[in-house]
């Protein structure tokens, strides 16, 4: 059996279109099965809570040889444990292609909003494969919640037309209701700790000069994060330590706003951060306006330095 999963830390788009995958797969009588690295957002919960389906089993290791596709990701850090023991037999995503292997395989890259665009328009639309309301619905959330509403830069015309026809599908009637009850869900965080604060959307990336981790928040309520300041300084810096970093950045991003607000793991990092984007203090925090794409506009420049 083919295992599919996301990125660790999974989002609505790792979780989700490893989902779809699988249910793509099977009607192909190919034998594959959605996993998660990891517990679900709350946004995700309420995805698939909202469309009827079940949440897929968590793992943090498989068997050696046993084979895989990884969607949403494709970068060694991001993935399962010893990803290089694994039998990689296919790879869908919408990231920069970062990852080696060792026999050809199957990949369908794609620069689109999200995995879910890809899994939707190639494989269901293209082959003309029926789509469920569910599964629609599941494809439709995760495109949403990774182009934030198509506010995000990263957002294409392809994400608007498969947008629409899953709507329909899915028979969501106001996609702008809609992504408010998402967004509103991602932004539900009660009594959260610091540390999955900041490990919510987390990815580890190899860049030139040392490993960084940036972590983001992305909600309609920034001040629930700016309020912990100090604790999320203090957390950084340990994590720093522990994890064995050059630099954490953690970047609050206000969906509805279209700006953020970045912590860092230190003074180098906040000199670093400030001169790569332009940054300045406003409510204690490094403020770039209409930066809220970290794959797009905050990596990239990372890659460059
Ligand atoms: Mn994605």
């Amino acid at each position: 059996m083919k295992h599919i999963f996301g990125h660790k830390n999974p989002d609505t788009d790792s979780i989700c279109s490893a989902i779809a995958y699988a249910d793509f797969l099977n009607k192909q009588n190919i034998d594959a099965k959605a996993f998660a690295l990891g517990s679900l957002n709350k946004e995700t919960q309420f995805v698939l809570e909202y469309f009827g389906i079940e949440a897929p089993e968590q793992i943090d290791k498989l068997p050696a040889g046993t084979e895989v596709i990884l969607v949403d990701h494709n970068e060694e850090k991001q993935s399962i444990d010893k990803i290089k023991d694994l039998d990689i037999v296919e790879i869908i995503d919408h990231h920069n292609l970062k990852i080696e292997t060792n026999k050809p395989i199957s990949v369908l890259f794609k620069p689109v909003g999200s995995t879910c665009t890809i899994i939707a328009e190639e494989k269901y639309f293209k082959n003309n494969v029926e789509l469920t309301k569910p599964i629609a619905g599941i494809l439709l959330s995760a495109l949403i919640s990774d182009t934030l509403f198509f506010h995000s830069p990263t957002t294409t015309d392809i994400d608007k037309v498969v947008a629409e026809k899953l709507s329909k599908i899915a028979e969501v009637e106001n996609l702008e209701e809609f992504s408010l009850k998402l967004f509103n869900a991602k932004s539900d965080l009660g009594d959260i700790s610091v540390e999955k604060l900041i490990k919510l959307d987390y990815k580890t990336y190899d860049f030139k000069d040392g490993t960084y981790s940036i972590g983001v928040m992305e909600t309609t309520n920034a001040k629930f994060g700016l309020d912990k300041k100090e604790d999320i300084l203090i957390k950084l810096k340990e994590l720093k330590e522990s994890e064995d970093l050059s630099g954490i950045f953690f970047t609050i991003i206000d969906i509805l706003n279209e700006e953020s607000y970045t912590f860092t793991s230190g003074d180098t990092e906040d000199a670093l951060f400030t001169k790569l984007f332009s940054a300045v203090e406003k409510n204690n925090a490094l403020y770039v306006d209409k930066l809220i794409s970290r794959k797009k506009q905050i990596v990239p420049v990372f890659e460059k330095m």
